[in-house]
């Protein structure tokens, strides 16, 4: 028999097999999965945001990435108009993104930070344009808890924070109060420090204690379980072994009954080892999203929505984890 994964992987039937799978997986992760599996988890191929269930059957979801940026490490300066990010959004959602993520300030290494004035400016005629003629929903790629605000007024309904609710301390308070939904994502250090000097001892571990600290401290903050999305952060104070490894730990965080989100469209890692530059990177992000698809990811940022949904739903086709999810082909 198939063995239970994907769609599944929360029951409490499979939970179990699960531990199983995840434990013949990782060394370093023993206690961690011990620990979770003797709690009883709901079985949910969902996340709420806003009340609304967002939720995926036989392939993971694809996140498409809108930079209204001037410094983005790929797309920065082409869609700093605001018609062009609407279009740009329009047509990432036409090729098949399940979810749009806008962002207004880049959090490249080294990036310059921008004022909450200016990421309003840049964000908000770009959520104005698009709420009522997409259906997806709409997630904002931000640290501050104004601009959050002011975006879930105005129709989005999930909050991207790359600093996971440790940047602005009333970032927790208004995701709680719209019920939206938050990434929370993984950062060793801040864009401006990360890449100086990234240390680990053992980076698969350190990022899963990290997500249960966040967790926590969302929980407690009174942002439901059913919200929380987990990001092991690609490129985001971690070097080219540390990016590797974290692909390869990828099923060990499952544990924590969140879905799990990877972005590694185009990144510096991917670069390094197929050298070349940002613009040429699409076979390299396909081979590392099919890896991840199979390594259990259920949501996928990426630059290319056209390219890479096929290359989910291929990967999802093809692995165990996501086959048994109910897939029926003709022939
Ligand atoms: N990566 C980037 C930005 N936001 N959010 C999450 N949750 N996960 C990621 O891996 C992630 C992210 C970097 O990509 P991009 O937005 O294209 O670049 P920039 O930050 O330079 O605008």
């Amino acid at each position: 028999m198939t063995e239970p994964h994907g769609c599944y992987q929360w029951s409490v039937a499979c939970s179990s097999k699960i531990a199983l799978c995840a434990f013949e997986r990782s060394h370093s992760l023993v206690h961690e999965l011990e620990h979770v599996t003797s709690q009883a988890a709901p079985l949910r191929n969902w996340f709420s945001a806003k009340g609304r269930r967002i939720s995926w059957r036989t392939r993971p979801l694809i996140m498409g990435v809108v930079n209204v940026t001037a410094d983005s490490f790929y797309d920065g300066g082409r869609y700093r108009a605001p018609e062009r990010a609407i279009a740009h959004a329009l047509e990432l959602v036409g090729q098949g993104a399940d979810i749009i993520d806008i962002g207004g300030e880049s959090t490249r290494p080294g990036a310059t930070p921008i004022s909450e004035e200016e990421e309003l400016a840049r964000i908000l005629p770009v959520i104005e344009g698009l709420v009522h003629h997409v259906k997806v929903p709409i997630s904002i790629d931000t640290t501050k808890s104004r601009v959050a605000q002011l975006a879930l007024d105005i129709g989005a309904s999930i909050i991207n924070d790359v600093s996971a609710l440790r940047q602005d301390p009333a970032m927790a308070s208004v995701i709680t109060e719209s019920d939206a939904a938050v990434v929370l994502m993984h950062m060793q250090g801040t864009p401006q420090t990360m890449q100086l000097a990234p240390h680990y001892s053992d980076v698969g571990a350190e990022v899963l204690q990290f997500f249960e600290e966040r967790v926590d401290a969302a929980l407690l903050a009174g942002i439901a379980r059913t919200n929380i999305i987990l990001d092991p952060g690609f490129g985001f104070g971690k070097l080219l072994l540390h990016n590797l490894e974290l692909l390869r730990e990828l099923p060990s965080f499952s544990v924590l009954n969140c879905p799990l989100l990877v972005g590694l469209s185009r990144k510096g890692f991917i670069g390094h080892i197929v050298d070349r530059p940002v613009d040429q990177r699409e076979w390299g992000t396909a081979a590392a999203v099919a890896l991840a698809v199979d390594r259990g990811a259920h949501i996928v940022r990426v630059h290319d929505v056209a390219m890479m949904i096929d290359v989910v739903k291929m990967a999802a086709a093809l692995s165990p984890r996501w086959s048994s999810c109910g897939q029926e082909y003709d022939a």
